[in-house]
């Protein structure tokens, strides 16, 4: 799908839609194409840390996944694991306080949503305190932190230091996601898993509900 990519990096936005359409007309995996964008929106940022792109670039690749997500979520709703109605966990996410970036957590959101998870989503720019205030009430089995800036670290440090302080860091799982999270930022946030990919983050969510039945 490199000539996908190329029209997502090039901001040539009819071409992208039109190729996104034929792509699922011809029954490639959602996953496969969503994947397209995110290598696209790699090169994007890359060329704005080069100075050859600038913040309108990005608005732009950020509406053009948007757009694609929106063609793409009816095909992925037909399910390939077929989860269904029936709930099998609590997935509570949102993207952390300072933080704008939603694509991301959109499409954990929605891979979430698809594999039995009952989610309730934050929006974006969500403080320490509001993810506790949810945590009481909604009684998550997962919490998922998103953050796709290095400052960001820090707001999900918070979240997970609001919850040791009202008791519940032992009682549930923390994810963080993200372009730039990585080992080192996990130890730093004392999170239980970190992930570059909502499908891997899935795989965890699966792989923790099933050693707690
Ligand atoms: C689009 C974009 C924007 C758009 C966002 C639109 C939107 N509605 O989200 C806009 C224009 C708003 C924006 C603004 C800014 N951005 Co910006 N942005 C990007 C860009 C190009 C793409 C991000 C994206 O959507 N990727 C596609 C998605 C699908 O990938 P993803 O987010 O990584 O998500 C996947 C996984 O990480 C994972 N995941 C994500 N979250 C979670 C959570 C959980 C729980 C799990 C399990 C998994 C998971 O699942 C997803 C699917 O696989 C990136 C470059 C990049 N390489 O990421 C820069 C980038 C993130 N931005 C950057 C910067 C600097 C900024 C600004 C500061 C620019 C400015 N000067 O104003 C502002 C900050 C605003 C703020 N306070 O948040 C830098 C961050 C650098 C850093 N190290 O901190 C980047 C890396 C660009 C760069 N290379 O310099 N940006």
């Amino acid at each position: 799908m490199q000539d996908l990519v190329n029209a997502v990096a090039e901001m040539m936005e009819d071409d992208a839609l039109a190729l996104t359409r034929k792509y699922l007309d011809q029954g490639i995996p959602p996953v496969d194409i969503l994947n397209a964008y995110k290598d696209a929106l790699g090169i994007v940022g890359k060329r704005f840390e080069e100075g050859i792109y600038f913040v309108p670039e990005l608005i732009l690749a950020g509406e053009m996944m948007k757009a694609a997500s929106e063609l793409i979520k009816p095909h992925m709703a037909a399910g390939e694991t077929g989860a269904g109605s029936k709930k099998i966990g609590k997935f509570l996410l949102g993207t952390v306080e300072g933080d704008i970036h939603d694509i991301g957590k959109d499409m954990v959101h929605m891979l979430m949503d698809i594999n039995g998870f009952e989610v309730r989503d934050l929006g974006v720019d969500v403080p320490a305190k509001r993810f506790c205030e949810e945590y009481k009430d909604f009684q998550p089995d997962i919490v998922g932190l998103s953050g796709l800036l290095t400052l960001s670290y820090d707001s999900m440090k918070a979240v997970v230091d609001c919850l040791k302080e009202i008791g519940a860091r032992h009682k549930v799982k923390v994810i963080i996601g993200g372009g730039q999270v990585d080992e080192h930022a996990c130890k730093y946030v004392e999170a239980d898993a970190w992930v570059t990919d909502a499908v891997t983050g899935v795989k965890y969510a699966l792989q923790w509900m099933e050693s707690k039945a």
